[in-house]
């Protein structure tokens, strides 16, 4: 299985793109809340931060940004009559279900699904599961929308098998793939797969909201056919998640043999640690890197996102690239950190910093931009060829990008109904780029 490779597959980001302070525990949403976004910059720095993993010479695919406004939450708000009479009214009656129903918030594809690899699983496909994301309404509306795509891009059932989302219960809540890592000594090989979940079902113990629960874990992970004795589950740092870690990947991320998080990430590390060690035994020593509250506070590593980073492995480097958003570099503590880091001989040996300044200030890095699906060469094969991504699709995607995306959206510009209008020509014409216009 050596051939199998890890695929990022990035949410491309929608023309709605704007700062509507929607998430309850997401510092960077409820700070910018208000202000005006940039689409068109925001779209064009996701796609550049595709094009140098493609350059750095790694398999990139995209997802396409779902159909925004979901007329399907405004029409169950009560709303009824023409598209514009729709919007006009939830503008003036229910302002929050328009911007909920506006939301782009489908861009972080490390939510859209939990994804085991085939050399994980009991029947040897690719398994992936839609999160339900059902704790917060704008991310809510995303999941039928996000299974129609996956089944779109994964739909040979002999090798790939798309769950749809857990029920829509607070005791199933699933945030996908943000809360899980896996851990393995090369992609191919069976690997060991931590879930980390905020809550043991119905308790909370947090301020602020803990987005996903052992249940919904536990589910994922019987869906799969995982092994139990290859499968860890940990629970988050009530204190990371009050501190504004509202998934774990803000706090953690780990790639291959290589663990990288923060001291306070887990409620209990050396259990934490113990279970991978336990779990990995015969397939991989592990490597942890774990990151002093001394070195690096708690709220420097949530303000600068260093561990919402993607921890790489890129052809020709024998350590693993950490690929962390611009403001890593310019938080003192997490670049002397990494500066340290990377003169020493642990497992991570270069971090390279990336610009996607408009999603990080809704709480998105780079982590969360990308969903990492790992595929043998025939899993790539069978899949739909349109979502991956050379120069030209890029360079395809960024024309539509640029001839229809607004430059500015104030959040009074989700009140004018040709806004709705743009949005559907934009998803058509980025659709035919992706070959992918039955979704339409
Ligand atoms: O769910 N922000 C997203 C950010 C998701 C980040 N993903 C990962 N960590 N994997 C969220 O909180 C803000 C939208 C707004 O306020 O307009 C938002 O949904």
């Amino acid at each position: 299985m050596s051939n199998a490779t890890e695929v990022n597959f990035d949410g491309l980001i929608g023309p709605t793109h704007n700062y509507g302070g929607l998430s309850d525990g997401n510092l960077a949403s409820a700070s910018n809340a208000g202000d005006v976004s940039n689409p068109r910059e925001a779209a064009l720095q996701g796609l550049e931060k595709m094009r140098a993993m493609m350059h750095a010479g790694l398999i990139q695919g995209v997802l396409p940004s779902l159909p925004r406004p979901s007329f399907d939450l405004l029409i169950s708000a009560g709303f009824t009559g023409t598209d514009a009479q729709i919007i006009e009214a939830a503008a003036n009656k229910a302002p929050a279900i328009l911007k909920a129903a506006y939301s782009a918030s489908n861009m972080w594809t490390a939510n859209a699904a939990t994804v085991s690899p085939s050399a994980d699983t009991g029947d040897g496909r690719l398994h992936l599961t839609t999160a339900n994301l059902s704790t917060m309404l704008h991310r809510s509306i995303e999941h039928t929308d996000t299974t129609a795509t996956l089944q779109a891009v994964f739909a040979d059932e002999n090798r790939f098998a798309v769950h749809p989302a857990l029920p829509m219960h607070s005791a199933f809540a699933d945030e996908g793939a943000a809360n899980h890592v896996r851990l393995c000594r090369e992609h191919g090989a069976a690997g060991v797969e931590l879930f980390v979940y905020g809550r043991d079902n119905a308790v909370a113990s947090t301020n602020f909201p803990a987005r996903q629960t052992l249940l919904a874990s536990q589910s994922v992970a019987r869906g799969h056919g995982l092994t139990e004795g290859r499968t860890v589950m940990a629970l988050q740092a009530a204190a990371a998640i009050d501190a504004g870690a509202f998934h774990n990947d803000v706090v953690c991320v780990g790639a291959r043999d290589a663990l990288f998080f923060h001291e306070l990430a887990f409620e209990n590390t050396e259990d934490t640690l113990d279970s991978l060690k336990r779990a990995g035994e015969g397939l991989f020593e592990l490597k942890p890197v774990m990151v002093s509250q001394a070195d690096v506070p708690i709220e420097d590593a949530i303000r600068s996102y260093l561990f919402n980073s993607q921890l790489l492995q890129m052809p020709g480097e024998d350590r693993l690239v950490l690929v962390a958003p611009l403001e890593t570099q310019e938080t003192k503590s997490t670049r002397r950190f990494c500066d340290g880091m990377v003169s020493g001989n642990g497992p991570i040996g270069r971090v390279q910093y990336v610009d996607v300044r408009q999603s990080m200030r809704n709480g998105g890095g780079p982590a969360c931009l990308r969903l990492r699906v790992v595929m043998t060469e025939a899993e790539r094969e069978a899949a739909h060829q349109g979502v991956f991504l050379d120069d030209d699709r890029i360079n395809a995607l960024q024309n539509v990008v640029r001839g229809t995306y607004r430059d500015r959206l104030a959040p009074a510009d989700l009140a004018d109904p040709d806004l709705a209008n743009e949005c559907l020509t934009a998803r058509e014409a980025l659709l035919k780029v992706l070959d992918l216009s039955d979704l339409a």
